[in-house]
């Protein structure tokens, strides 16, 4: 199985890139920002304590986010391989993920990391922001905790992964085509 982690700060284009990656590789894309979404529309329980977090632009409490995971991955047992969007964002998340892969005799492959700096990240989402009627978009202060969250909690994934020797930081500044060019070249040599 080839799965993936696509790494990186908010507005950073992971979700872009996975929609693209999915059907170039035959993968699941599993979003756990796209399931919160989902949920939150539905008003589901999980949706309601997940919309509490998001909102402020903090992380949704692992346990949730994990068994959420689960569930997801659990409901496509013919996969090829998975991308992983937004998931792991939290040490634990990541022990999580390589227990639960390890229980169905496989691993993460690489993780792969698109580097944009700040700035540029504020701005692509402030324009998302204009058009996707995400309250999380739609203010720069909210914008900015969940940059600042992700220094402070999700980046040390980066070791993580290096230790591994399962790192690869692409720049995710360009064209999107370029970008996928870019992860491609990572992936078609694993
Ligand atoms: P996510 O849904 O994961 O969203 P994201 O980080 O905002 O965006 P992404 O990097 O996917 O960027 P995108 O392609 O959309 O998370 C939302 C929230 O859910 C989190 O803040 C957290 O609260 C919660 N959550 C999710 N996962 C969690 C977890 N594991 N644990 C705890 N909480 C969790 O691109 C952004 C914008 O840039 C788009 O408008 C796009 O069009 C534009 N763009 C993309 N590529 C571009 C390019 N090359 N050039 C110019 N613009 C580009």
């Amino acid at each position: 199985m080839t799965n993936l982690v696509l790494f990186g700060p908010p507005g950073a284009g992971k979700g872009t890139q996975a929609d693209i990656l999915k059907e170039k590789y035959q993968l699941v894309h599993i979003s756990t920002g796209d399931v919160f979404r989902y949920n939150i529309k539905n008003q589901t329980g999980l949706g309601l304590t997940a919309k509490s977090f998001i909102d402020k632009g903090q992380l949704v409490p692992d346990e949730v986010t994990i068994n959420m995971l689960n569930a997801e991955v659990e409901k496509n047992p013919e996969a090829k391989g998975f991308i992983f969007d937004g998931f792991p964002r939290t040490e634990k998340q990541a022990d999580a993920l390589a227990e639960s892969l390890k229980a169905k005799g496989t691993e993460v492959k690489a993780m792969i990391a698109l580097e944009v700096e700040d700035e540029v990240l504020v701005k692509r989402l402030l324009e998302r922001g204009k058009t996707s009627g995400r309250k999380d978009d739609a203010d720069e202060a909210v914008i900015r905790n969940r940059i600042t969250v992700y220094y402070e909690e999700t980046a040390i994934l980066k070791e993580y992964y290096k230790k591994q020797d399962k790192y690869y930081g692409v720049d995710g500044v360009g064209s999107v085509e370029e970008i996928t060019d870019r992860i491609s070249n990572v992936i078609d040599k694993l």
